[in-house]
């Protein structure tokens, strides 16, 4: 047998997996297994033994029913998407999610005044976009809970406080934080492998100036750039609703998906209330959203929009466009 050559960080690893209690502590110490186990040929079978565990666990978790128990960071999704905020005390998210959506969240000018999430539903055009606000991260740790509510999540909003003295140390924490938690990976490009090597997906997500109207954002908005180049910082001020507009576009397109509108044969489409598909879906994909029995069903389908003209017919497999008005024909 070939040698493992496990290493420190491995054990570490294990004796966590060993010590978990509940089935997301050990999920969580597998994915740090994973992550650290040194890769070749000696611990292939050992990867894939963890691999399996991870999945049974994963499948298992999907199945039970939830614990009775409440637990206020397990938010069940709602609308177009899940958009999580996270931060450092007193960044702003909660006045953030105050501003963009009719959610009551406790605001102050001290640190931890968030304690549980709070959800509320962004109306962007013609569609709901849940954000969430938590309570705040900080190096000495975060909430128990807030990893997993950042996990389940469609799209993460780094918040960092540009009129603040330490806001590159809060870039560079958060990024650390969630890139070992192998929540996010900074480098990812676009059209990259979004999964990193232990099969997880990773997250999209978009870092936050907040504050921007504060006296000293401009400078440190500045100095960042000049220090960190490769970051795109999105400026926003929730107390003078700067740059609010450009958020809500930039989280519907972060989250890529689209709107697509139904027609019956012979009558108008109803604009009022979109299907929301994930970018790539087709009309098939379509036809299974509205009912499971409509793509065996389907005998044939019509595109207003991302066909080359009006109304031409389209194979089911046809991939559909923000925009498209689909006429489904259905036996
Ligand atoms: N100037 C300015 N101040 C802001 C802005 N947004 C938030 N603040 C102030 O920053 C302080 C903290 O705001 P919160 O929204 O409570 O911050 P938080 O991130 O939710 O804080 P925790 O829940 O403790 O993590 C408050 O005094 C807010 O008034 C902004 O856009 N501009
Ligand atoms: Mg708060």
């Amino acid at each position: 047998m070939l040698p493992a050559n496990l290493t420190p960080e491995y054990y570490a690893a294990e004796e966590a997996y060993k010590k978990a209690s509940t089935a997301e502590e050990k999920m969580e110490a597998l994915r740090e297994m994973l992550a650290v186990i040194p890769k070749h040929k000696g611990t292939e079978k050992l990867q894939g033994d963890l691999r399996r565990r991870l999945s049974k666990l994963r499948e298992e978790s999907q199945k039970k029913p939830q614990k009775s128990t409440y637990n206020p960071f397990l938010i069940e999704k709602q609308g177009a998407g899940q958009v999580v905020m996270i931060g450092h005390p007193n960044t702003g998210k909660s006045s953030l999610i105050t501003a963009l959506t009719r959610a009551k969240a406790k605001v102050a000018d001290y640190p931890f005044t968030t304690t549980i999430p709070v959800a509320g539903m962004i109306p962007f055009e013609n569609i709901l976009i849940q954000l969430i606000d938590t309570p705040p991260y900080s190096p000495e740790g975060a909430p128990p809970g807030l990893l997993d509510a950042i996990r389940r999540g469609d799209l993460l909003l780094l918040l960092i406080d540009i009129s603040s003295d330490d806001c590159l140390e809060q870039i560079e924490n958060l990024l650390s934080f969630l890139e070992g938690k192998k929540v996010i990976h900074f480098s990812q490009g676009e059209g990259e492998d979004d999964t990193d090597l232990t099969g997880v997906k990773l997250l999209p997500f978009l870092i936050l100036a907040t504050k921007a109207d504060h006296r000293e954002s401009e400078e440190n908005l500045e100095i960042i750039a000049e220090l960190k180049p490769e970051l795109s910082l999105m400026p926003v001020s929730a107390a003078k609703g700067i740059g609010l507009e450009e958020l809500k576009r930039c989280i519907f397109e972060k989250l890529e998906i689209i709107r697509v509108y139904t027609k019956a044969p012979g009558s108008d489409p109803d604009l009022e209330e979109p299907f929301v598909l994930k970018k790539g879906e087709t009309v098939l994909d379509l036809a299974e959203n509205i009912h499971r029995d409509f793509p065996e069903r389907l005998k044939n389908a019509r595109v207003w929009g991302s066909a080359k003209f009006d109304g031409q017919s389209v194979p089911r497999e046809h991939v559909l466009e923000d925009g498209d008005i689909v006429e489904l024909n259905i036996t």
